[in-house]
């Protein structure tokens, strides 16, 4: 197994590339959808609903303002001057499948526009795309300081049914003057279906140009968020995921907090089961304490989740991919990201050194 570090789109710079390498990574996982932009996930209220289109991570890319092959290239050579190979790209943008999610009127068109991302992807040889195939995306999570020495993180203090405004989808606004009202109506099964159609669309494509889709669960793993339905919020729901196509391109993008936030399940049972059938493409390498409807994300070392134990789970079946830290608490000193992303990243550097001697 390797160590990864996953990258914002806004800290594609040399500094945070060097920083990584020096915290003992070897791959990069980066995300190309920019949250961040205007105040976004940086939002000191976290993410928490308000109704408006002011909410949320900001505005989506967009439409025609697709990754190019020179693009994904020119990123793929800095990483690689300073030491990482570049494992996956996390998260599709809104701005160019808000209709796949939302089974809208340009779904046909923007099919076709993840297709053509997918084959670009595999033309600048990046191996994997995680994904987050969600209605009301990342939200409803406050900051906190209850955990150890009053960290800042994230949690969930209990369910969110505050609608999504329309114009906005997974967290992000897609278009700016949509008009009044909120997002139509979606059951369970519907969303199933959405996401069946994208998969059997897209996944012939991500075979023949040799990219991995991997699947994130819901985060946080509820059956509803703001009045939408969720995919996989507990964990044997990735079953019925894996089951649309049995191919090696259909993969999970694993995070462990939120399988152990899953009211139902066990995150070791759960490892287990999918890195025996070989199905798990990368992993978000986070440690939480509680479950659905309240938790707190944790210090790696310090929560629910046994981390070693994973590991050990990992190394047994010969798990190839990535590890990366996901979020972490950030750490009260002048650099509060970077400190806390250092000490998961030595914590894991060290146990997974110790796991493959053996110990
Ligand atoms: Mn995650």
């Amino acid at each position: 197994m390797k160590l990864g570090f996953g990258f914002y789109r806004h800290q594609l710079d040399r500094d945070h590339m060097r920083f990584a390498r020096q915290c003992g990574a070897t791959h990069a996982v980066v995300h190309l959808v920019d949250y961040f932009r205007g105040g976004g996930a940086a939002n000191a209220a976290g993410d928490q609903p308000t109704g408006t289109k002011t909410e949320g991570w900001g505005v989506a890319g967009g439409t025609d303002d697709l990754w190019t092959v020179e693009e994904l290239r020119e990123i793929k050579s800095v990483l690689a001057e300073e030491g990482l190979e570049w494992a996956a790209i996390e998260n599709f943008d809104p701005g160019h499948w808000h209709d796949v999610l939302l089974d809208g009127p340009k779904k046909a068109e923007q099919l076709e526009t993840v297709k053509t991302l997918i084959r670009r992807v595999g033309e600048a040889g990046i191996p994997m795309i995680g994904y987050n195939f969600s209605l009301a995306g990342v939200s409803s999570r406050v900051h906190s300081d209850q955990v150890r020495g009053k960290a800042t993180v994230l949690g969930l203090d209990g369910p969110n049914e505050t609608p999504v405004p329309r114009g906005m989808v997974w967290n992000m606004v897609y278009d700016a003057d949509a008009p009044e009202g909120v997002m139509p109506p979606c059951t369970h099964e519907e969303l199933w279906e959405r996401l069946e159609d994208f998969l059997r669309a897209v996944l012939p494509v991500a075979e023949e140009a040799g990219v991995s889709l991997a699947a994130h669960p819901d985060d946080p793993p509820l059956p509803t968020l703001r009045g939408t339905p969720r995919l996989v919020y507990q964990p044997w729901m990735y079953d019925r995921l894996l089951d649309i196509e049995s191919g090696p391109h259909n993969r999970l993008e694993l995070c462990l907090g939120t399988v152990a936030e899953m009211s139902e399940g066990d995150v070791y049972e759960t490892v287990e089961r999918y890195a025996a059938r070989d199905r798990i493409g990368y992993i978000h390498f986070r440690n939480v304490k509680g479950k659905v409807p309240r938790y707190r994300e944790t210090f790696v070392d310090d929560g629910d989740i046994d981390m070693r134990r994973v590991l050990r789970i990992l190394k047994r079946h010969d798990f190839q991919g990535v590890l990366i830290p996901d979020h972490t608490p950030q750490m009260t000193c002048p650099a509060p990201w970077h400190a806390g992303m250092a000490y998961a990243m030595g914590w894991m550097r060290a146990a997974m050194d110790e796991m493959e001697d053996g110990a």
